[in-house]
């Protein structure tokens, strides 16, 4: 088996013994005073074999090594197409290490962590090696610069002293309470959830060979994992007091929120290039990127125009319907777009990647400066920019018109009859605690930077950093269930309940706003049941471990299983952020619950345990198997449904249940 500080630097435990075939021309003749350098107080040697054949690596020349890597880019995304067919078709395990080992000094550090990781994510062989967090490889992606200096020098000065103390990551950084938009800095800035991003599009790949691209729901989930992010945010703007999200509609018209992100390229050691506020959006003529405003509208335009027709056309002219069960999905994977499993890139282009690409060169669009693309261009940053959720604002409107052109839902697929909800409620901890009442507050954490800092000290260099919290909580419903033992599925929901001038929503309003908490299935005996739920249970979240484990110099997992339970586990909603901030008067939301019939949900599934983690499935999917819910993504907020409020509806559906739900935020920080 593979050592986990494999994937890392050396640790001072474990080292590579490379071949002397390995090492570039510019170390060869040093390969002696590398290897020492590397070798001290070793543990365990991994020889390393030589490669059967070597590959040529040219096609990733045009992505040289101090160049930013873009996801969203069309060269980058067939040079990582390339690369990880080069991965996974390693005809074995030994030879799969020899050739990253190789590849890893000779190509791009972002476009070779991506390409690896997709690689570790996908062959099966490499089910037991855990993907390193990419908020510890990269760290300059994800903290403030000065943090890096700091540890660094912490790490070297004290060693394993006691006298060193984890370097503070600040909260506070990017700018001033002129700026409304900083109220939402904790959330977009957020370790967990940019980690999280990464790591999902690392699931999801739009390129490479089509086994690996090609997932059950893929489109669809690229929607409702969106979807979900924004409905999150709204819930927070409302919470900081800022209006709903306006969708980035007119592209000719200023952009109003500028950004200044002040985090530092992990290639090339620049900042990566801030936006002015007021800045104009502006045709992108670079040597590889060349996108036009007009071509993104006439794409545009051409997808709402199929959308009404109700089918696309594929390459050889065939139509394919925009139904209700496959339509979201085939938009999905043509908006997003991925080469692989658009219907018809050449007609219908590459709309939400080059809008990435149009907004993250808007500050020098013809490369006159020679800057890089601004953090929108990364799927390691983008989540930071306030542009990024204007941007994923207008592109779930184009979703959203699909949607709205279905029948709404009906009493069949909402009902399940015979079951009913009859109480709910959400308390802290056990007893005595007052119901529907939760909390919010700072935590202070420490994350271990060590994978990330080349070439220093073989020590720990830990950051800790606040970010917010909530006080975990249980869920307890007492269902009655009228008929035979049966199954349905638990759908749990947080909506807010007003709109920015403190106005109620309307369902039709709500319901696009609805953030999914949890989703689990329940086998219901006859006569009453009683339903407990953690909210750290979440299908949603991942905990903050599994978001920043120890996977740095020290870390020696104690058994098998642990290791598996670390594994694959960077896709997931943050724990942290779970519940939106509240106010600190309290701010109440909806919490709706609705058991769905089972028989109306059930996936037929491979008959193979769950991947250990597999656990925020709502918004990732179930590793080598099918999305685990045979409803509509988001079911039952998706599409229209049949009344007027949520109150309404609930009172029509037995299986349904709302409670007020106050959300109370404390200005305090608590040491983890
Ligand atoms: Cu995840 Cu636009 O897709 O960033």
């Amino acid at each position: 088996p593979l050592e986990p500080a494999f994937t890392t630097r050396d640790n001072g435990k474990t080292v590579l013994e490379l071949p002397d075939s390995f090492y570039t021309d510019r170390y060869k003749a040093e390969s002696d005073q590398v290897g020492n350098r590397f070798s001290k107080n070793v543990d365990v040697r991994i020889p390393v074999q030589e490669l059967a054949s070597v590959p040529n690596l040219d096609f990733a020349k045009p992505l040289g090594p101090k160049k930013q890597f873009s996801l969203f880019n069309d060269q980058h995304r067939n040079i990582a197409s390339e690369l990880i067919t080069l991965f996974m078709n390693a005809p074995n395990l030994r030879q799969f290490v020899s050739l990253s080992v190789f590849c890893k000094d000779r190509l791009n550090p972002m476009l070779f962590q991506y390409a690896y990781a997709v690689a570790i994510a996908h062959r099966k062989d490499t089910t037991e090696v855990p993907i390193t967090n990419i908020s510890q490889v990269f760290p300059s992606n994800f903290v403030e610069p000065s943090t890096l200096k700091d540890g660094r020098q912490e790490g070297s000065v004290f060693g394993e002293s006691g006298d060193r103390v984890p370097v503070a990551i600040p909260r506070d950084y990017t700018a001033s309470d002129i700026e409304d938009e900083h109220r939402l800095a904790y959330f977009r800035e957020d370790i967990g959830v940019n980690s999280h991003h990464w790591h999902w599009h690392l699931v999801y790949p739009t390129t490479g060979p089509y086994e690996v691209v090609n997932k059950d729901r893929r489109g669809e989930l690229f929607y409702y994992m969106h979807q979900q992010i924004l409905a999150r945010y709204n819930a927070e703007r409302f919470c900081n007091n800022l209006k709903r999200i306006q969708p980035l509609a007119n592209l000719h018209n200023e952009v109003f929120e500028g950004y200044f992100p002040k985090i530092l390229s992990s290639v090339n050691n620049r900042t990566y290039p801030g936006r002015a506020s007021g800045q104009l959006l502006k045709d992108v003529d670079r040597e590889d990127t060349r996108i036009t405003i007009d071509e993104i509208l006439r794409w545009r335009n051409r997808i709402m125009d199929v959308i009404d027709q109700g089918y696309v056309e594929d390459t050889s002219g065939q139509r394919i319907p925009l139904d209700e069960v496959r339509g979201i999905d085939i938009l999905g994977n043509m908006i997003e777009a991925s080469p692989v499993l658009s219907v018809n890139m050449q007609l219908y282009g590459n709309l939400h990647n080059q809008g990435h690409n149009i907004i993250s060169f808007a500050h020098d669009p013809d490369g006159r400066h020679l800057e890089e693309f601004g953090v929108m261009g990364d799927v390691t940053t983008a989540m930071r920019d306030p542009i990024f959720y204007r941007w994923h604002g207008f592109i779930n409107t184009v979703f959203t018109k699909f949607k709205s052109l279905l029948n709404p839902y009906n009493a069949a697929q909402l009902g399940f009859e015979g079951v009913s909800v009859d109480y709910i409620e959400a308390r802290i901890g056990k007893k005595g605690t007052t119901p529907n009442v939760l909390a919010t507050y700072w935590q202070n954490s420490t994350v271990d930077l060590t994978a990330g800092l080349d070439f220093s000290s073989a020590t720990n260099v830990l950051a800790s950093f606040s970010h917010l919290q909530n006080a975990p909580f249980t869920y307890t419903f007492n269902v009655t269930n009228n008929g035979a033992k049966r199954t349905g599925t638990c759908r749990i929901f947080l909506c807010p309940k007003v709109d920015e001038r403190n106005m109620a929503l309307r369902l039709e309003d709500q319901r696009q706003m609805a953030i999914e908490m949890d989703k689990f299935t329940v086998d219901l005996v006859p006569g009453v049941n009683t339903i407990r739920r953690q909210s750290t249970e979440s299908s949603v979240a991942i905990p903050f471990e599994r978001s920043f484990r120890p996977v740095g110099a020290n870390y020696q997992p104690q058994a098998a299983d642990e290791l598996a339970r670390f594994r694959f586990c960077g896709c997931g909603w943050p724990q942290h952020l779970l519940l939106p901030k509240g106010t600190t008067q309290g701010m109440v939301f909806d919490l709706f619950v609705m058991i769905s019939d089972y028989s109306q949900d059930s996936v037929e599934q491979p008959n193979t345990p769950n991947d250990a983690c597999s656990t925020a499935y709502s918004f990732c999917g179930l590793k080598d198997k099918l999305y685990p819910d045979r409803r509509a993504m988001g079911f039952p907020f998706d599409r229209r449904l049949p009344n007027t409020y949520l109150n309404e509806m609930v009172d029509a559906f037995g299986n349904m249940a709302r409670t007020d739900l106050r959300i109370q935020y404390t200005d305090r920080t608590i040491v983890k």
